[in-house]
């Protein structure tokens, strides 16, 4: 270990920390922007770009930025002398400089982590006023909205994208003033291998990247007395709207949401948890289907299979693995799921014709606003999703309405598309849906109870996981990724004819749903993703029905309307294909 001095206390780390890290584990706050650290989930961003973090190092003429100077035996680290404290002035004065100042519509209002350091800075006006550079918003993809003039070239984004996605979409161009985090040739968002993962949202300090907000829309659609409008809310929802009123991360609030719903006056509030028990019953079909017909010989079947309910998988399959686009479940997501059978099902149960029902989808995620989108999903142009607002555009149309979610007494979801069980809610983790597919697999196959619901070795949050479940005799190999960059080296492993697995999961975002582009700003707080993760297994384990067959108003809705898992309804309402 090294020991090193830093503001007069002694400080002992271990060899490799730098001084940001050495500093901030004493609980030295040094201010930093294009430093973000989640290195349990793959991520470290650190350029010595913005300068905010510099410190001085006894001996050394220069200031030293802290993110990038290692701690060294001896080292005498002072973090907030008047010069350290101007220099740090000047460079956030700079930034400020050539930044908008629209900070009161700006999209990251109130979360945004360059207004907050104006703050602690005490910065009441910028002495550098000048010349501004200017470079065309980029509004033309369906999730995601770039306003590059407010790119501080803290370079996140561009390392999120290419090192934890393995995508590379994002890339900074020029030198000095005219530098900026750019697409390859400007080009716009929808035209290039981008998944509308979100993850360059999620890490953004400002309102240079962000979700296109569609909550006018959703506004609209209630305000109109002809539409019945019908909402969903995804399972990793309730685990992180609460930080958005200041509620401790991981903190459940199931029942505060279903209520806030209902006062923003939706016509029904129901749960994408019922249709993720049904994707359940699919997908876990088509892995017995598959797998009976790979024991039996059938050399065509394509194993393993791949979870295909993450919209910015798909589109990352489709784009980097066109060859491979037999193996993905041909289930749709949830999401999905539920605005079919909400559209058909439901409007004929209460009397709505499908034009007149606006089906609204509340999710973690961006790439959800892309996936409702897409042609497959509509009939006769009308979607089967109408809208998609992520879990932050639901905490803002909640403050707007000034409702007071911490006084919100819980309500329950409406019936029958609001039931759902324990499998359910764990698909908003790592690991969830393919633990959730086991419960099921595993008593279809063996025709056995499952006594011990819980597969433990198929949760944790390492990039890529694997784990053998016993099918009474049958061991299914399981694979397990989440970050695109890891499901990468799964998909390859197909390729080559080397893949051990029966069963992939993939999740595009760190942690799953839970770490989704939609969700509150996490601003590099990794114990925030594994509370969120917590509270879904917490949940799973409080359901009384923990297995997505066994969900009542699931078997119902096969018994009156579906069929069997597989038919020929399911097969037109329930599935989808892939193109590339
Ligand atoms: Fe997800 Fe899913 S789990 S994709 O992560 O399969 O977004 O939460 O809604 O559709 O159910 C997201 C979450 C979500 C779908 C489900
Ligand atoms: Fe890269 Fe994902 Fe952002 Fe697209 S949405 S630019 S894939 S990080």
């Amino acid at each position: 270990s090294i020991k090193l001095t830093i503001d007069d206390q002694p400080v002992e780390v271990p060899e490799g920390t730098t001084v940001l890290e050495a500093a901030r584990e004493q609980g030295i706050t040094v201010p930093a922007l294009c430093h973000m650290d989640l290195s349990g989930i793959g991520f470290h961003s650190s350029n010595a770009s913005c300068r905010l973090c510099v410190v001085e190092v006894e001996g050394r003429r220069n200031l030293a930025p802290a993110c990038t100077t290692l701690a060294a035996p001896g080292m005498v680290v002072k973090t907030r002398t008047q010069r350290v404290l101007n220099a740090r002035r000047i460079n956030l004065e700079l930034i400020l400089s050539d930044h908008p100042k629209d900070c009161l519509s700006c999209s990251k209002a109130g979360c945004c982590e360059l207004q907050d350091l104006a703050q602690t800075f005490g910065i009441r006006e910028i002495s550098y006023e000048g010349e501004m550079s200017h470079h065309v918003k980029d509004t033309s993809s369906p999730a995601i909205v770039r306003d590059p003039d407010k790119c501080v070239m803290c370079r996140r984004c561009e390392n999120v994208c290419r090192e934890v996605q393995g995508v590379g979409v994002l890339t900074a161009v020029n030198r000095g003033f005219e530098s900026v985090v750019v697409t390859a040739f400007d080009q716009n968002l929808d035209v290039t291998k981008c998944t509308y993962c979100g993850q360059c949202v999620a890490v953004c300090p400002t309102g240079a990247l962000s979700e296109k907000d569609e909550t006018a829309s959703v506004l609209r659609a209630i305000a109109d007395p002809d539409k019945t409008v019908v909402v969903q809310v995804a399972p990793a929802v309730r685990t992180a709207l609460g930080e958005e009123f200041g509620m401790a991360p991981g903190t459940l609030v199931t029942g505060k949401m279903a209520a806030a719903l209902r006062r923003l006056e939706f016509d029904y509030v129901f749960d994408t948890d019922f249709a993720a028990d049904l994707t359940i019953m699919e997908e876990a079909s088509e892995l017995l289907d598959r797998l009976t017909r790979h024991l039996a010989g059938d050399t065509s079947v394509k194993l393993p299979i791949v979870t295909s309910c993450c919209p910015a998988w798909v589109n990352h399959l489709e784009k980097r693995f066109p060859d491979l686009l037999d193996y993905p479940s041909t289930a749709r997501s949830p999401m999905q799921m539920f605005g079919s059978i909400a559209k058909s099902y439901l409007a004929e149960k209460i009397g709505v014709k499908r034009q007149d029902m606006v089906v609204v989808s509340v999710m973690p995620c961006v790439a959800k606003k892309a996936e409702c989108a897409r042609e497959e999903f509509a009939v006769d142009g009308n979607r089967d999703v109408d809208i998609t607002l992520t879990t932050r555009e639901l905490a803002s149309l909640i403050k707007r309405a000034n409702i007071d979610f911490h006084r919100l007494e819980d309500d329950d979801f409406d019936s029958p598309l609001g039931e759902s069980t324990g499998a359910a809610v764990i698909f908003g983790t790592t690991g969830g849906v393919i633990e959730a597919a086991a419960r099921t697999a595993y008593e279809f196959h063996t025709g056995e109870t499952l006594e011990n619901v819980d597969f433990t070795a198929l949760r944790g949050v390492d990039g890529i996981r694997s784990a053998t479940v016993d099918f009474a005799g049958i061991d299914i190999k399981i694979g397990i990724a989440h970050g695109l960059a890891n499901a990468r080296v799964l998909m390859e492993e197909i390729r080559k004819g080397t893949s051990p697995y029966h069963a992939i999961e993939v999740m595009a975002c760190p942690g799953g749903c839970i770490g989704g582009g939609g969700q509150p700003f996490h601003q590099g707080d990794e114990s925030v993703l594994r509370a969120r993760q917590q509270a879904l297994y917490t949940e799973d384990e409080a359901k009384v029905i923990r297995k997505s067959h066994e969900n009542p108003h699931i078997k119902k809705l096969y018994e009156e309307y579906l069929g069997k898992p597989l038919g020929e309804k399911p097969h037109k309402l329930l599935h989808t294909h892939y193109v590339d």
